[in-house]
């Protein structure tokens, strides 16, 4: 899925300083990008007068009410019915603007590194509810599995990912925070699309318009945390009771999580990544991004971290991995791990989804802890280092104080130029050499 510029993302998915995915872009739950929602023809003669027949209560707030209307009428003229129309938007009263900026800046992601995400991913606690949910459900898993590309494990890692498999689903009214943002906030276009969606779901009967009362602060829903055009456009009615109910009904929610990463083109069979071991006086810059197939990869040296072998991937394409540098473990990563980005579009996120479900799955842990004694850069340091980059001719991108996959490129062809273990991982030390190096400039 294109990947979003904003900051943008449900309660709970993480995007690791270290490892932003993209440098600044999130992707909210389950939802596949930026494609308008479908959107009825409309009608010649049913563009309704300004104020339109809605007349909505003021809100207090004369920004908000202004969109409201004219949004109100552009949704009936696109074929939504009045009805549904009133019943979305009538009775909103914006969030305060200053507390949704709060909740989009303040996310855990930008500030936790990769393996405080990945080890809460599979704690001992999430690890067992899953199990015991895994159980409980093993019908439903059952039947999802044979219906969807994806493994029941990777279904059941998302499910606890989102939601604590249906544990915590929001409280938040999605239709308000949605046109909170439309009306007065940032991105008016696919906030509208969202409540343009919203609407064709009531209208078409797949939900209700108080299911929309439990989303999470950014409209995230259910026990998915669908965005409402994900729900349009993937979510399924796994019980055919006519309703796509990703809140209350776990099959409906499943099947919706497991026909999203088919859609997205879920390999059937293939892993997400494998640990792999990386021997003395390895070339890390080869970890650079490029794809190379797995016996490519065994040519340079590298072997199964927990397994005997690489099984049968030898043919397929990978790249190699390097979360915490030198210093933790390293994967090889295959096409699923792009799939699962498509959920969320950053890589702490698939690495946490990818971990959960292996544990789920019965495959061994990590052979290599995580570095946890390694003191992380602040967002400033990490500006600083990127400026530094730049100014010594590595082209770091945009000096945003988040380490994504450019940064770190950057960073190792400094690394490889000077000698060093080019592992692209800013640590204090490697950010003194670098501001030395452009200080001497
Ligand atoms: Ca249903």
């Amino acid at each position: 899925m294109p990947a979003r510029t904003f900051r943008w993302a449900v309660a709970g998915v993480v995007l690791g300083i270290v490892l932003a995915a993209c440098e600044t872009a999130k992707i909210a739950g389950g939802h596949p990008g930026p494609q308008n929602p479908p959107v009825s023809p409309a009608p010649p003669a049913a563009e309704p007068n300004s104020g339109g027949p809605f007349g909505f209560a003021s809100s207090g707030n004369a920004d908000f009410d202004s969109w409201r209307t004219q949004f109100a009428s552009k949704a009936a003229a696109s074929g939504k019915r009045e009805a549904t129309v009133r019943a979305v938007l009538d009775g909103l009263v914006p969030v305060e603007q200053t507390v949704q900026a709060q909740s989009f800046d303040n996310q855990a992601e930008f500030v936790k590194p990769i393996w405080d995400y990945a080890k809460s991913a599979v704690s001992p606690t999430r690890v067992s509810n899953g199990q015991a949910k895994l159980a409980d459900n093993i019908t439903t898993f059952g039947a999802v599995e044979a219906a969807y590309a994806p493994p029941r494990e990777v279904v059941a890692a998302i499910w606890g990912m989102e939601s604590s498999y249906g544990g915590f689903i929001g409280t938040d009214d999605a239709p308000r925070v949605l046109a909170s943002q439309a009306a007065i906030g940032r991105r008016k276009d696919f906030n509208e699309g969202e409540l343009l969606a919203i609407m064709q779901l009531i209208d078409n009967g797949s939900a209700t318009r108080d299911q929309f009362r439990k989303a999470s602060w950014a409209g995230a829903l259910g026990q998915t945390q669908f965005m409402p055009s994900s729900l349009l456009q993937y979510g399924r009615d796994f019980d055919s009771d006519g309703h796509r109910d990703i809140w209350s009904n776990s099959g409906d929610a499943l099947a919706s999580a497991a026909n999203y990463l088919s859609a997205y083109g879920w390999r059937k069979g293939q892993p997400w990544a494998i640990e792999t071991r990386i021997p003395e006086g390895y070339d890390y810059s080869l970890g650079d991004g490029r794809k190379l197939t797995v016996a490519a990869w065994k040519a340079t040296g590298l072997s199964p971290a927990t397994a005997a072998s690489f099984g049968d991937s030898d043919t397929l394409q990978a790249e190699l991995f390097l979360p915490a540098g030198s210093y933790g473990p390293a994967f090889l990563l295959f096409e699923n791990f792009g799939i699962i980005k498509r959920y969320n579009n950053a890589d702490s996120y698939a690495l946490a989804v990818g971990l959960l479900a292996d544990r789920l799955a019965g495959r061994p842990d990590l052979s290599r802890p995580w570095p946890t004694d390694i003191q992380m850069l602040t967002q400033q340091q990490a500006k600083d280092l990127q400026g530094a980059l730049n100014t010594l001719g590595y082209s770091a991108g945009a000096i945003d104080g988040i380490i994504g996959r450019g940064t770190r490129r950057a960073l190792q062809k400094f690394q490889k130029d000077r000698s060093l273990v080019a592992d692209g991982f800013p640590t204090t030390v490697m950010l003194g050499k670098v501001l030395e190096a452009a200080a001497a400039r």
